[in-house]
């Protein structure tokens, strides 16, 4: 009642290659969609290595970054912006811990996945990385502005 749709927070989440050839895009989406997040854009891309690397640029450092932007640029990627209260923060407790062997049963990545290289999915981590990672996979026209008639009894 109090939230409308203009105001809702977004967030970007993409099913990473392992989680799409393994048969998990449907499976993961339910589980957004029926917390009662809404989806306003959906793609499905091969990132270049160049585009992961600005995906992940905050890890530059890390020694496992070269492995990293290939695994992700090693095929088909699932882009989306999910919108509802609370559903950065939100959709990180979804996903579960970023090593799998650490992440809840009951989380996406406890539930599905076993090790920290392969764990399936992304989530934006905060507001502002929230917004840059937006900007980068979508033009602002891929996002939708709809009101869903589940809204009216989610909130
Ligand atoms: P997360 O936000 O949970 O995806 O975690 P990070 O941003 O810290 O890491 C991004 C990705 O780097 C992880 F999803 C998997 C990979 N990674 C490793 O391969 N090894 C590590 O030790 C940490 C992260």
């Amino acid at each position: 009642q109090e939230a409308h749709a203009a105001e809702m927070e977004r967030t970007f989440i993409a099913i990473k290659p392992d989680g799409v050839q393994r048969g998990l895009i449907s499976e993961i989406i339910s589980r957004f969609e029926r917390k009662g997040y809404k989806l306003v854009a959906v793609k499905i891309v091969i990132p270049s290595k160049d585009f992961a690397q600005k995906h992940y640029h905050d890890l530059s450092e890390r020694p496992f970054f070269n492995g990293l932007c290939e695994f992700l640029s090693s095929g088909p990627v699932l882009a989306m912006v999910w919108e509802g209260e609370g559903v950065i923060k939100y959709g990180r407790k979804l996903i579960g811990a970023t090593d799998p062997q650490k992440s809840e049963p009951g989380t996406i990545r406890g539930d599905l996945a076993v090790v920290v290289g392969r764990n399936i999915i992304h989530g934006s981590d905060g507001p502002e990385t929230a917004q840059d990672e937006i900007k980068l996979w979508f033009k602002p026209e891929e996002l939708v502005n709809y009101t869903s008639n589940a809204e009216k009894w989610v909130y």
